[in-house]
């Protein structure tokens, strides 16, 4: 923790600028060595967030003429003292400031080591520390707006007031463990079930959310099926906006799964092209339809798209009675109708009269989706949604601890059995902010950022 660790924090390559940064407690020393500023009384007052110009050196050796910025403690990223040497995009040049400021003293920086030290100085916790790798990686706007919600604090809070009112409950039940079973017993059973009752509806409240937080983080695996030659691949296309798939119209053009990602009504969609659905006697081909049916149970959305002038297959109606939830019907070539008066479905699916080739349908769909990611539910992004799997994971099982609390406080369970159980849920949900927290897990989730941040 005392080393003073340096590390590129931008990508390798020639850009305009690289940023090199360095923080500890020896991070000012280093710098003296290396860096003569151009304003030296400006310099020597040492104030804090100040860009310094000036050249950088190894011995006497100018390496680079720079832009040194000093943020010291406690006031920076990390807590320690910063600083962050921009000098001119070529890799070599970097590079040699790195190694610069390594011979001076510094440490090469594991991946999130910087984030990891905002931490373990209270600048950030968890979920924050999360959502600044979920900030770097977000491919949508949506998604980006959530990370940037989380980090700011607003999800820490409503987590961290749950940990209270946990926290409440166990020092409620202490306290009763203390006293002999007297006649303030059953006072005390039923204040204890308002207060569990309390935590559990604000647990479920923020579970409730979380489906919607995870569509907006990780985005919908979205599955395209039908029978061949229906227009699958010139869906893929369209919503891609780019002849990423092959398409003609001989049925069968399909053969494997084509993977792509892109935002549609600012959501991510995954999408899965697939081979078209038939009776087939190339083996190719049969292997292609096997994927289908596979992808078909791990989508989180369904295009079945169909033929707007023919009747729905076996296959088809097989796929909306198996699928009925997750299934949105595109009922394509709608330019090919003479009244545009589409095949008659009795089913109550959502479906929708499509033309991939006169660019019809395409904003119905959109508005479907976001139906589906808000279900029904209007759902701010500025509302502290929860995203990220491993703090669902701890806040559900901070739920079902609680929820077995209640039970046992039914079934008059004594008190020190029932504070095992508020223990385990304080436990959990401690877990998602960083309280209680082993280092294995620390090294796990720091270990997914990039070096540098
Ligand atoms: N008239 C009309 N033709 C379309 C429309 N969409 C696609 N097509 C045509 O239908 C034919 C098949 O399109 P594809 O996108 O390759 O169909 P597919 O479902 O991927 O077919 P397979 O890969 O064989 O399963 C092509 O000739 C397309 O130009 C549409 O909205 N209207
Ligand atoms: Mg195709």
């Amino acid at each position: 923790m005392e080393d003073t660790i340096v590390a590129m924090a931008t990508a390798k390559g020639e850009t305009s600028i690289h940023v090199i940064r360095l923080s500890g407690s020896n991070a000012g020393k280093i710098i003296e060595d290396c860096f003569d500023p151009q304003n030296m009384s400006r310099w020597s007052r040492r104030e804090s967030f100040t860009l310094n110009l000036g050249n950088f050196r190894d011995e006497n050796r100018i390496l680079d003429e720079v832009l040194v910025g000093r943020m010291l403690a406690p006031s920076s990223y990390t807590g320690e003292d910063v600083y962050e040497v921009n000098c001119h995009g070529g890799p070599f040049v970097a590079q040699r400031i790195l190694q610069a400021c390594i011979r001076h003293g510094a440490q090469l920086a594991e991946p999130g080591e910087f984030s990891k030290r905002a931490f373990l100085n209270g600048k950030l916790d968890l979920v924050q520390a999360e959502a600044v790798i979920d900030l770097i990686s977000s491919r949508t706007e949506t998604a980006a707006n959530l990370a940037l919600t989380q980090l700011g604090g607003g999800l820490s809070e409503t987590i961290l007031n749950l940990r209270e009112e946990v926290l409440e409950i166990l020092a409620f039940i202490e306290a009763s463990i203390d006293f002999p079973e007297d006649d303030v017993e059953s006072l005390d059973r039923e204040m204890l079930e308002t207060k569990i009752n309390k935590a559990l509806d604000d647990s479920l409240h923020l579970l409730s959310g979380s489906k919607t937080g995870k569509i907006l983080r990780d985005g919908l695996i979205t599955v395209i099926v039908g029978r061949p030659n229906v227009g699958k691949s010139s869906l893929l296309n369209a919503l891609l906006h780019e002849d990423r798939a092959i398409v003609t119209d001989i049925p069968g053009t399909t053969r494997d799964e084509i993977r792509e990602s892109v935002s549609v009504g600012g959501f991510l969609l995954q999408l899965v092209d697939t081979a078209g659905i038939c009776e087939s006697q190339d083996l190719v081909e049969c292997l292609g339809i096997e994927r289908t049916w596979k992808a078909l149970k791990t989508a989180d959305l369904i295009l079945l798209v169909v033929e707007a002038n023919l009747p729905l297959t076996e296959d088809e109606n097989h796929i909306i009675n198996t699928y009925a939830e997750k299934v949105i019907v595109i009922v394509n070539k709608i330019d090919l109708l003479e009244n545009e008066q589409c095949v008659s479905m009795n089913n109550k699916e959502v479906w929708i009269p499509f033309s991939v080739l006169q660019h019809r349908g395409f904003e119905d769909l959109e508005a479907e989706i976001k139906r589906r990611v808000y279900q029904g539910e209007t759902v701010d992004v500025s509302d502290p949604l929860i995203s990220n799997v491993r703090q669902i994971s701890s806040l559900e099982r901070c739920h079902t601890a609680l929820s077995e609390a209640l039970e046992s406080l039914r079934r008059g369970t004594p008190w020190d059995i029932m504070s095992i159980e508020i223990r385990q849920a304080v436990q959990n949900v401690s877990e998602i902010t960083g309280h209680n927290v082993q280092e294995s897990l620390l090294e796990e989730i720091f270990s997914r950022f990039c070096i540098g941040k």
